[in-house]
């Protein structure tokens, strides 16, 4: 890689599946268990925010149970290589990549180790239940709900996004079906300013085409064996 100047990683679900964190279209995805209208958009937390907080009160509890795989792990490596020339962005909204060592990632989508009060727009960290309907340690209002991008909201930094999009060299999709926008449409975005672009996953995403090129397989595989 050593006429590469700029990276951009875009993960998705795929990456932390080897954690043994759920992905959300497969047979076995979250969204066989549940209605994404009724968990993952503001009108359903609306609608009945015990559902939505218990959800990610257990989305919660198993990320803290997760550990990081051979994939975020030699992410990190790359990071530390790259320096600021390198962002992973990423879908997710568990902390694996960060605590494989990674320093610049940012969360598209939230973090699901954040709580957000709608009353006086803080953000905290947050290990515990949302249920039981905590106060705002900033405010004191009962009102805080996960920090996360729903369905038809905006989501984080895009700015930030775009503009390394626009820099980089390189494009690399690990584990993300390409199901949801604005991410899915990163490549195109890459490619329109020169970059190329590597897709690395278990199956060939819906933007499969236009990547440059395609590698199948486990991420704890295939990311280690792109890297190193
Ligand atoms: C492995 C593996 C292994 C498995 N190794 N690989 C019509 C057309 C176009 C757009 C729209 C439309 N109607 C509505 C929209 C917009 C909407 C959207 O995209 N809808 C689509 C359904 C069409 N998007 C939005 O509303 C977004 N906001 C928005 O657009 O604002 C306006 C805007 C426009 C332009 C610029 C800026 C702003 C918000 C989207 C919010 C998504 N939220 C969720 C839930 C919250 C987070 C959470 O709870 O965790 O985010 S939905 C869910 O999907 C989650 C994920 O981050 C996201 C992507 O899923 P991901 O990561 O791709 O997972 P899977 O399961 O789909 O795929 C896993 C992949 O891994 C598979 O390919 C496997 O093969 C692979 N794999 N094991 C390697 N071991």
């Amino acid at each position: 890689m050593d006429a590469i100047r700029n990276i951009v990683i875009l993960t998705g679900a795929g990456i932390s599946a080897e954690s043994g964190l759920r992905t959300f279209r497969a047979d076995d995805g979250l969204w066989e268990d549940h209605r994404v209208e009724d968990v993952a958009t503001p009108q359903g937390f609306g609608r009945d925010p015990e559902l939505v907080q218990r959800f990610y009160d257990e989305r919660r509890t198993n990320i803290l149970a997760a550990e990081p795989n051979a994939a975020h792990q030699a992410l990190a490596r790359l990071d530390l290589e790259f320096g600021g020339n390198l962002l992973i962005v990423t879908q997710n909204i568990d902390d694996l990549h960060e605590r494989a060592g990674a320093k610049r990632v940012l969360h598209m989508h939230g973090e699901g180790l954040s709580a957000w009060c709608l009353a006086c727009d803080a953000r905290h960290r947050w290990t515990g239940t949302l249920l039981d309907g905590p106060p705002c340690p900033s405010c004191g209002e009962v009102a805080l709900r996960p920090d996360i991008v729903w369905f038809g909201e905006m989501p984080y930094r895009m700015d930030e996004i775009f503009g390394a999009l626009a820099r980089a060299d390189l494009f690399v999709s690990i584990g993300t079906s390409g199901a949801v926008y604005p991410a899915a449409g990163f490549v195109q975005e890459a490619k329109s300013h020169g970059a190329r672009a590597l897709e690395l996953n278990l199956e060939r995403s819906q933007g499969s085409r236009w990547f440059d090129e395609t590698r199948l397989g486990p991420a704890s595989e295939l990311v280690p064996q792109w890297v190193d």
